[in-house]
């Protein structure tokens, strides 16, 4: 059983559409707390973090907004992270925008280290998210993290990353907004990027079975980033950066009961709720309901067969 602690990320200034704040509080009516307790796992609500005494924070991209604020929440969130893990814990990180986990990741990753163990990293998101601050045309920091955690350059207002990501350890899964400036990068740095192309031909398992397997043989720790818009729009339309053809209710819940099977997840975000954008809480409901999946929840749960 896990010990999940839950940690508030009201962060919205990654982007520029209000209302991720919300996110947390969202979670919290949705039920997450007892979705988990509920399956007989442990859980601890840590309440919402807070920004800190901003410091001097530049960049030469004039589109780049809001970078002290974010540098603010990366340095919070990375040591709140380190600390839950360090207490024997599960983080559930409550988004808040896709910012959040340039500090989330690092506390996995400086947990790692200090543990002597390779940190993995699944993506699950539209976008690959992997502008450097002086790439991004849009100036929106949700748009950097994986660039950030793969230890690309031009985050100097940041705090160094902890450890990089070294490219075989990362899987970008269901991308299907790639710009140009990060196609060209994404390329140079051979991450896997298991497109929703790669989905339609392989399906939805093969893919995650293979990396999954990668984690298992390195004894790794496997950091989850969820955002919303992963999945379809017509399931989940409370996310600011929609994209038509993402994954359906099934085979995002397959993707949660094969992370659940495999026992190999230490660290997960939620990231990209909006509640504004959304009717009677559906998104953030399906997003409880996908938790349940991945710490246990089964239609059937039938008793493993003797392989
Ligand atoms: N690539 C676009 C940009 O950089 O603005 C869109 C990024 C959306 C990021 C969301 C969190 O996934
Ligand atoms: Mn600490
Ligand atoms: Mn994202
Ligand atoms: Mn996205």
């Amino acid at each position: 059983m896990a010990n999940c602690i839950l940690i508030g990320a009201p962060i919205d200034e990654g982007q520029r559409r209000p209302g991720c704040l919300m996110g947390p509080a969202a979670f919290r009516v949705a039920g997450l707390a007892a979705a988990i307790r509920d399956l007989g796992h442990g859980v601890t609500d840590w309440g919402d973090l807070a920004l800190p005494e901003l410091r001097e924070a530049t960049c030469p991209n004039p589109a780049v907004h809001s970078l002290a604020e974010v540098v603010g929440w990366t340095e919070v969130l990375a040591d709140k992270v380190e600390d839950a893990l360090a207490d024997g814990g599960l983080p559930v990180v409550m988004g808040g925008d896709h910012s959040l986990a340039l500090g989330s990741v690092a506390g996995a990753a400086a947990h790692a280290k200090r543990e002597g163990r390779p940190l993995f990293l699944l993506w699950l998101d539209a976008h690959s998210d992997f502008h450097t601050p002086m790439t991004t045309t849009s100036g929106n920091l949700h748009g950097t993290p994986v660039a950030y955690i793969a230890g690309r350059g031009d985050f100097d207002a940041f705090p160094p990353f902890p450890a990089p990501i070294p490219a075989g350890r990362m899987c970008l899964y269901g991308i299907r907004s790639v710009d140009p400036a990060e196609h060209s990068a994404l390329l140079e740095h051979d991450i896997a990027i298991t497109d929703m192309r790669v989905l339609d031909e392989h399906g939805i398992v093969a893919p995650l079975r293979a990396f999954l397997e990668r984690v298992e043989a390195e004894q790794g720790m496997l950091h989850v980033s969820l955002d919303v818009d992963f999945l379809d729009p017509s399931i989940a339309p409370a996310v600011g950066t929609t994209v038509p053809g993402g994954t359906t209710f099934r085979e995002a819940h397959l993707v949660m009961e094969l992370l659940h099977e495999s026992g190999l997840v230490t660290s997960l975000d939620l990231v990209e709720l909006n509640p504004f954008l959304d009717d009677r809480g559906m998104t953030a409901r399906l997003m409880v309901d996908l938790v349940g999946s991945l710490m246990g929840k089964k239609v059937f749960d039938r008793p493993t067969r003797s392989k």
